[in-house]
């Protein structure tokens, strides 16, 4: 496995290649989905940086350009990552948080062996307000026998991933990604147009120093999950109390976490009883990452990853972060089904 260190200028193409070298069985149609992923990202963060210039554009603008510009971001997402995933012949089907069922590949275009899943633009509403948001994937195999890609390709598990990741854009655009062997961090370089390595072999601090939890909802949480909002504040007395980051933008939040250590809590509640984010394209892809950087995702019952999803848009409560943290959610969690 080539080691590199963020001092060496790597392009995420290089890191791609080089990554699939150590798989000799490997057919390219992995590395073929990553790179036209952060081409996606780079058209899209184009657009998002924009954002807050719509109105002065527009007026400057052909009409058709206007209404291209003023197209919702998060439709304009969709949209690219679809165009740009459709045709490479690596893919047998895609999932969409933007789109009821599952998007098949044209006619036209050969089919491959893989399932994407994606979020296009999750946090899209804070766009108004200059919040980073983002762009999450799940690559798994496909598992049927036909050409096309089924809805059962996509509801697996989330241990059957191959590939995940996300793109934020933030103050700078960022790609981080795992096949499976560490999580990988790329910075864009908008002055050249690619994604370079600045952040590789990403670990989780063991235990963290952000509590990211919209505690709006606490009236409406069970007694252990109350609970375990108490211990991280420190309020048990049982630890040192932890500082509460919320920006309400799950890829933003995840980030800080991931970077700096922490948990991000999405508990269900009697207003959303599964919770409010999306198995398949939000917690898969993240308890994935998470764990290949050492930590860990569970829904309060079980590891994020063991469960068998039965719906495309499936909903599940999410407590994701720092391994030891996670374990005083298990720990405290298990309580309410014992
Ligand atoms: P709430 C954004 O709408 C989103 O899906 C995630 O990005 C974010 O973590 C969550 O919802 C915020 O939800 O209920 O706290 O506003």
């Amino acid at each position: 496995m080539v080691k590199h260190t963020a001092t060496s200028v790597v392009t995420i193409e290089r890191f791609i290649i080089e990554q699939e070298r150590n798989f000799p069985q490997a057919t390219g149609q992995l590395s073929g989905i990553l790179q036209d992923i952060a081409l996606a990202g780079k058209l899209i963060t184009n657009k998002v940086r924009r954002a807050g210039l719509v109105d002065i554009l527009g007026a400057l603008e052909s009409e058709n350009v206007q209404g291209e510009i003023q197209q919702k971001l998060d439709v304009f997402a969709n949209e690219t990552i679809v165009k740009a995933m459709d045709h490479g012949g690596r893919l047998c089907a895609m999932a969409s948080e933007e789109e009821p069922e599952i998007i098949p590949i044209p006619d036209q275009f050969k089919c491959g062996n893989y399932v994407l899943c994606f979020d296009p633009l999750d946090g899209s509403s804070n766009i108004d307000v200059n919040v980073p948001v983002g762009t999450i994937f799940s690559v798994m195999r496909k598992i049927t026998r036909g050409v096309h890609g089924e809805l059962e390709d996509v509801l697996q598990p989330g241990r059957r991933q191959v590939a995940a990741g996300y793109i934020i854009y933030g103050s700078s655009t960022m790609m981080v990604y795992t096949t499976g062997h560490g999580v990988h961090g790329f910075t864009l370089d908008p002055s050249i147009g690619e994604f370079l390595l600045s952040h590789p072999d990403i670990k989780i601090p063991r235990r963290g120093r952000y509590l990211s939890v919209n505690d709006s909802y606490e009236q409406y949480w069970d007694e252990p999950v109350k609970a375990l909002m108490r211990r991280y504040r420190g309020l048990d007395g049982q630890q040192k109390a932890m500082n509460v980051r919320y920006v309400g933008s799950l890829v933003a939040d995840f980030h800080r976490n991931l970077l700096g250590g922490g948990v991000f809590a999405y508990p269900a509640n009697t207003q959303s009883p599964r919770g409010k984010l999306r198995m398949l394209y939000e917690c898969n892809p993240l308890a994935f990452i998470v764990q290949q950087a050492g930590g860990a995702a569970t829904d309060g019952i079980n590891d994020i990853l063991d469960v068998i999803p039965t719906e495309l848009h499936q909903r599940s409560p999410l407590f994701i972060g720092s391994a030891d943290d996670i374990e005083t959610a298990k720990d405290m969690l298990a309580k309410r089904v014992a």
